[in-house]
């Protein structure tokens, strides 16, 4: 049942409103959401894996969280490379080929008749037994989730989010990289509970150096004096495939956009705050710390930028 807990949506009451790019949902499958697992179309009641799966025993497991607009998977070539990538690093041999993964996305959401979803691909280390010698788990599992999701209320694309910095760090890189979009996603968990606890809806994570990293699942960018600013690959970031797309639309729209090592006081003093990732999109941040970014509102380029992200996914 490893599935259950963790991608079981939020209750009625607290479900939050589609973003805005994300029509409301009006293509919700008819019959029982189809979920791909191990090579087949299953119910979602019938998609489970078992109890001895490493993937909900141990964290041992990546995964991806893709877009599709228009009934194209947003990025896909971005999203694979980087799943193939995290499975390698973690030395998890994926038992289906590249190919074979995005053929099989396409199956899942167009057999739920989606044309704009959110496509959550998991591969797991697989069944084994009690110790955690991934030697014992010879074959991995892979499933494929399509299915609504709405990261923030819409309203807040409008105003921008507030956000802390949280004291829980992001992984060390000599330990499970952070470039590794693994199943284990403690740190960034306990992060988002010092989110909660404060009341906001994002923390900002530091690295192990006490310099900026990113979000709990998005990367940030700020912007100072016209230029647009992201920490690096070296700072202890997911390499986002929304980062890579943002720091494209810079360039078109002629923002200058600089990889740099900030400092926390950076994001204090900053004129503009944005985040990016493929659930929340792009994200405003008006407050950070109790400090307020800028005038307060959602800055020129911000804004400009969201524009520009929102025409080219309709493009895409
Ligand atoms: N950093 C981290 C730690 C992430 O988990 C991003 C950045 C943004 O990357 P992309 O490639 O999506 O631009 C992520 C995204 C969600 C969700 O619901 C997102 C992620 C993980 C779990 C949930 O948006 N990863």
């Amino acid at each position: 049942m490893f599935y259950v807990f963790m991608f079981l949506p939020p209750p009625e009451d607290t479900l939050m409103t589609t973003t805005v790019t994300q029509p409301t949902p009006t293509q919700a499958p008819k019959k029982s959401l189809q979920i791909w697992l191990d090579g087949k179309l299953v119910d979602k009641a019938d998609a489970k894996v078992s109890v001895y799966d490493h993937g909900l025993l141990y964290g041992d497991g990546v995964f991806e969280g893709i877009r599709v607009y228009n009934g194209k998977i947003f990025e896909c070539e971005g999203h694979i490379e980087r799943l193939y990538a995290s499975a390698r690093a973690i030395r998890l041999e994926i038992p289906i080929s590249k190919q074979e993964m995005k053929a099989a996305i396409e199956q899942t959401f167009r057999a739920n008749g989606f044309v704009d979803c959110y496509i959550r691909a998991v591969v797991t280390r697989g069944v084994g037994d009690l110790g955690i010698d991934p030697r014992k788990s010879p074959k991995p599992s892979v499933f494929i989730i399509s299915d609504l999701i709405a990261v923030y209320p819409k309203e807040f694309y409008e105003k921008g989010i507030a956000v802390i910095t949280a004291s829980v760090i992001r992984n060390h890189p000599n330990a499970c990289s952070p470039r590794v979009k693994s199943l284990n996603y403690l740190n960034n968990i306990l992060a988002k509970i010092e989110a909660n606890d404060a009341g906001v809806m994002e923390a900002v994570m530091l690295n192990h150096e006490g310099n900026v990293s990113e979000c709990t699942a998005d990367n940030l960018f700020i912007v100072r004096d016209g230029t647009v600013l992201t920490p690096t690959t070296y700072d202890g970031i997911l390499e986002g495939v929304t980062r890579k797309v943002m720091i494209g639309l810079c360039k078109k729209v002629g923002v200058p956009c600089v990889e740099k090592t900030l400092q926390r006081h950076d994001l204090y003093v900053a004129d503009e705050f944005f985040l990016t990732g493929t659930g929340a999109e792009v994200m405003p941040v008006t407050m950070i710390d109790k400090r307020q970014i800028g005038s307060g509102q959602v800055g020129p380029i911000t804004k400009k930028l969201i524009d520009a992200f929102r025409q080219h996914i309709r493009e895409a």
